[in-house]
């Protein structure tokens, strides 16, 4: 029998995967226990607030917390299934760090029993889904066979993630066939999109093949804007006559590719097989390079300027949020402050303050629009926020503008 404190689901990590996906369970009516390590998450999202930005996820954890359907702990208690959201980063070498998955499943079995379902959605390596059943039962040697394990990656894009969270299709990998159908119930009860199931090692690569196509793409896009320079052609102008081809399809070029996901993932699939994965490693490469080749154009232009003021506009690694990880802006800020490329205005209508890695530096502000385009000789467009978007052109007129993302 289930006590009054053990839940429905035990959902691990409480970051910008775990809260949205424990939020939209516990809304359906299930009870929730979230565990993070860190306690002032912990703290926060039982006030019903949230450490993270995303649109509407306040109001659904405020509400599932009040109606206490989601709590949030630093440990698992019981449940039937245990949800493992942690993040999976890149430790040296280009290579997948998996320890936080290793602490999370250290962690949840003391609690496991009999009939429960263990879920990885952290993306993860090919071959982790087989790994933590090995590591679980050799803590629980008695549960082996008694336990079903699957791997369903996320694929939500920040700023959408509620949305995409109930519509997208998702796939489902069981470890055995009892495990993905076991699987496909469970999401059935909040996800409307089509649940796709199939096995461990093949869902693990979805998850991994998505986010490389796209880098690929993006990779084409880059290098394409690197030829048109040297070709004197606008690269979004060819790109836009390119995709009016019925079975052409060229993302856009930007100043690189940020984000802990497109940037991350393509690793995981070259460290796995390093001599064959050529043309990802070469995308990776090639999109990795990008912010260097912008910062050297930046600074080659400055120099034609005695004491130029440089306006950077946006920083985060994508438009409308405020995400600065590997954000390609980021460092292409950072390179022309390190080159004192001139007096640096930084907009990031996101942003409070500059983030530690530019405080350190000479010669960078923070500073609002109007205030940059009144002072900057270079407008350099690094993010496309909806806040620049209606920039009057004419306050850009006197000015050389850099637009890495065809604003
Ligand atoms: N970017 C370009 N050109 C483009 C599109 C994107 O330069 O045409 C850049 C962005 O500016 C950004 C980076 O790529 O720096 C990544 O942004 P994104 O919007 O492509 O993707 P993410 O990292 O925010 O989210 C991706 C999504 N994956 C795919 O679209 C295949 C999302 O669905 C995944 O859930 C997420 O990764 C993840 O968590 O893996």
């Amino acid at each position: 029998m289930k006590k009054a404190m053990d839940a429905d689901v035990v959902v691990m990590g409480l970051g910008y995967i775990g809260l949205p996906t424990a939020g939209l369970i516990a809304s359906k009516g299930i009870r929730v226990h979230g565990t993070d390590v860190n306690p002032s998450v912990v703290e926060t999202i039982n006030k019903g607030e949230i450490h993270i930005v995303e649109p509407d996820l306040e109001g659904l954890v405020s509400y599932v917390v009040k109606n206490g359907f989601l709590k949030a702990d630093r440990k698992p208690v019981k449940a039937d299934v245990f949800l493992i959201a942690v993040p999976t980063p890149l430790k040296g070498g280009h290579r997948p760090d998996i320890s936080y998955i290793e602490s999370a499943v250290t962690s949840l079995a003391p609690y496991l029993k009999k009939g429960d379902l263990v879920i990885i959605e952290s993306t993860s390596p090919v071959g982790t889904t087989e790994k933590v059943a090995e590591d679980i039962y050799s803590l629980r040697p008695e549960l082996k066979g008694e336990i079903t394990l699957a791997y369903c990656p996320e694929r939500v894009l920040p700023g959408k993630i509620l949305y995409e969270l109930e519509q997208n299709d998702r796939v489902i990998g069981g470890l055995t066939e009892e495990a993905g159908e076991k699987a496909r119930d469970f999401y059935s009860r909040f996800v409307k999109g089509n649940l796709h199931v199939t096995n461990a090692r093949t869902a693990e690569m979805c998850k991994l093949v998505e986010n490389a196509y796209r880098d690929v793409n993006i990779a084409f896009a880059n290098e394409l804007s690197i030829i048109c320079d040297h070709m004197g052609i606008n690269v979004w102008e060819l790109i836009n006559l390119a995709n009016k081809h019925p079975r052409v399809n060229i993302l856009k070029p930007g100043p690189g590719v940020g984000g802990h996901c497109i940037a991350v993932d393509p690793w995981f699939i070259v460290n796995s097989v390093p001599d064959t994965a050529r043309l990802i490693r070469t995308a990776r490469e090639v999109n990795d390079a990008k912010p260097e080749y912008v910062a050297a154009n930046v600074i080659k232009k400055a120099a034609r300027f005695k004491d130029p003021t440089i306006a950077c506009f946006g920083l985060s690694y994508k438009a409308d949020i405020d995400d600065l990880r590997e954000s390609p802006a980021l460092e292409i800020v950072e390179r022309l402050a390190k080159h004192r490329a001139g007096r640096i205005l930084v907009v990031e209508p996101h942003l409070k303050a500059l983030p530690d890695r530019l405080k350190a530096l000479p010669k960078v502000e923070l500073s609002t629009i109007d205030e940059s385009l009144k002072e900057a000789d270079i407008v350099v467009i690094l993010v496309d926020h909806r806040a620049f978007r209606n920039i009057d052109r004419m306050l850009l007129r006197e000015k050389l503008l850099i637009d890495t993302r065809g604003l």
